[in-house]
């Protein structure tokens, strides 16, 4: 009894610490936080980023480099809803801790945008620059990001049109923006960056997550504070240490949603980007909309799932081929083990003459992370799961075929010349809407 009052004392105080920190935050005229490709190595914040990492890594308190990296590779989340916004606390906090050691009390920490920029940027390269890392694959330096393996994938950009689910995830599988264009780069920039226990160690992995920030940023904009369930809002996250290098207590996600509550913005967000057909392009009024909920469970072999297509849902789309939208979301799940690090999930609507690619997930697999506390069956320890979605793609395949579609997922390995066993698929699950129009 009085162990529980102690305890349920001890969060109130820490959830007041959280609330008058947020609120010191956003009371500040807000950090500007600017692409990396606008600033040179002489610009007040790459001098303040390259500054704050060297006092960072000389120190072995709350406020080292180390420590950062011990709180992501310990309590990150990662593989559900959580990802975002304990990965927002993390930067912002970060952000606050440099602003502090260095004196450059207007630091923003810059996002560097690899769909725009492409290359890495020249001063993290400079070998005699603290946001250099010598770990790094070395393919990483010159490589075109835009043009890089996997990076061509059609669901790492279209990520504006998804739904809550699908962006930000459920809660216990990665959303499309964690699972395609994070784990992207993560894979690519190689090195530390390629475990969730060393990751952030590289000072790549602070101006990426600020990017995934603003991905954030940019669909919160469009969607608005009503598109977050509750079960969301609610979910709470603590351990991150302050500028002063006390920890800062509970926070909850529904008070981060907007990044001007914690003080900060982006000179620019994402252009608009290639909006779905509105409804009633294809013709007249949708005169019936039916919705169909599939999964199965993964038996075959070679460790892959495939989840048929109903016949009759076929019928449909064939018969009706240009009055017909589908739009669809799924979910992969994989066992979670050490054989899974390093492959790349694979995604595709299979036909006997022909595929749509769902696109590439590369695994970045944690273990443990998360509040163990605060949720149950350790998340950290769940299967390893992502959302995916497709459109009306699936129709046209339908349509130029006759057989039976399927969706089909493997786990294809990054490493074949381990001659691992394949990694195994538990489940997927997929959800199809599926809308007829008028003639
Ligand atoms: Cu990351």
């Amino acid at each position: 009894m009085l162990l529980n009052r102690r305890k349920a004392l001890a969060g109130a105080g820490g959830l007041m610490t959280a609330l008058a920190t947020g609120e010191a935050w956003a009371a500040d005229a807000p950090r500007v936080r600017r692409a990396a490709s606008s600033l040179s190595s002489a610009d007040d914040d790459i001098l303040a980023f390259a500054e704050g990492v060297k006092i960072m890594k000389r120190r072995s308190d709350a406020l080292s480099w180390e420590a950062q990296n011990r709180l992501h590779a310990q309590r990150a989340e990662h593989g559900n809803w959580r990802f975002l916004p304990w990965h927002r606390l993390q930067v912002a906090h970060m952000e606050r801790i440099i602003a502090q050691v260095t004196g450059h009390a207007r630091f923003a920490m810059p996002y560097w945008d690899w769909q725009v920029d492409r290359f890495l940027p020249p001063w993290v390269l400079d070998p005699s620059s603290p946001l250099y890392e010598r770990e790094r694959d070395p393919a990483a330096e010159t490589l075109d990001f835009q043009k890089a393996r996997f990076a061509q994938s059609r669901d790492v950009a279209r990520v504006s049109d998804d739904n809550f689910d699908a962006f930000c995830g459920r809660e216990r599988a990665a959303g499309r923006v964690e699972a395609y264009g994070h784990n992207i780069i993560h894979m690519l920039v190689g090195g530390y960056m390629s475990s969730t226990r060393t990751a952030a160690l590289d000072p790549v992995f602070w101006l990426h997550h600020c990017n995934v920030d603003r991905v954030w940023a940019t669909w919160h904009q469009k969607n608005g504070d009503p598109v977050y369930p509750r079960p969301w809002k609610d979910v709470s996250m603590s351990g991150f240490t302050g500028p002063n290098g006390r920890q800062t207590g509970r926070w909850t996600a529904s008070r981060i949603t907007s990044t001007r509550g914690l003080g900060y913005g982006y000179d620019a967000l994402y252009a608009p980007l290639v909006f779905a057909l509105p409804p009633g392009a294809l013709g007249g009024p949708p005169v019936s909309t039916s919705e169909v909920s599939l999964r199965v469970e993964a038996d075959s072999a070679d460790g892959s799932v495939r989840l048929a297509l109903p016949p009759e849902l076929l019928r449909q789309l064939r018969e009706a081929p240009g009055r017909v939208t589908v739009e669809g979301e799924g979910v992969v799940a994989y066992e979670r083990s050490e054989n899974l690090t390093g492959r790349g999930i694979a995604t595709s609507i299979l036909a006997d003459k022909g595929r749509v690619d769902l696109g590439v997930s590369p695994t970045f697999v944690h273990f443990g992370g998360g509040e163990g506390e605060a949720h149950e069956g350790h998340v950290g320890h769940a299967d390893y799961a992502h959302v995916f979605t497709f459109d009306s793609a699936v129709v046209q395949l339908a349509r130029l075929t006759t057989g039976p579609l399927a969706i089909v997922s493997t786990a294809q390995d990054l490493r074949p010349e381990e001659g691992r066993p394949p990694a195994r698929a538990v489940s997927l699950e997929a959800r199809l809407t599926v809308t007829e129009y008028a003639v």
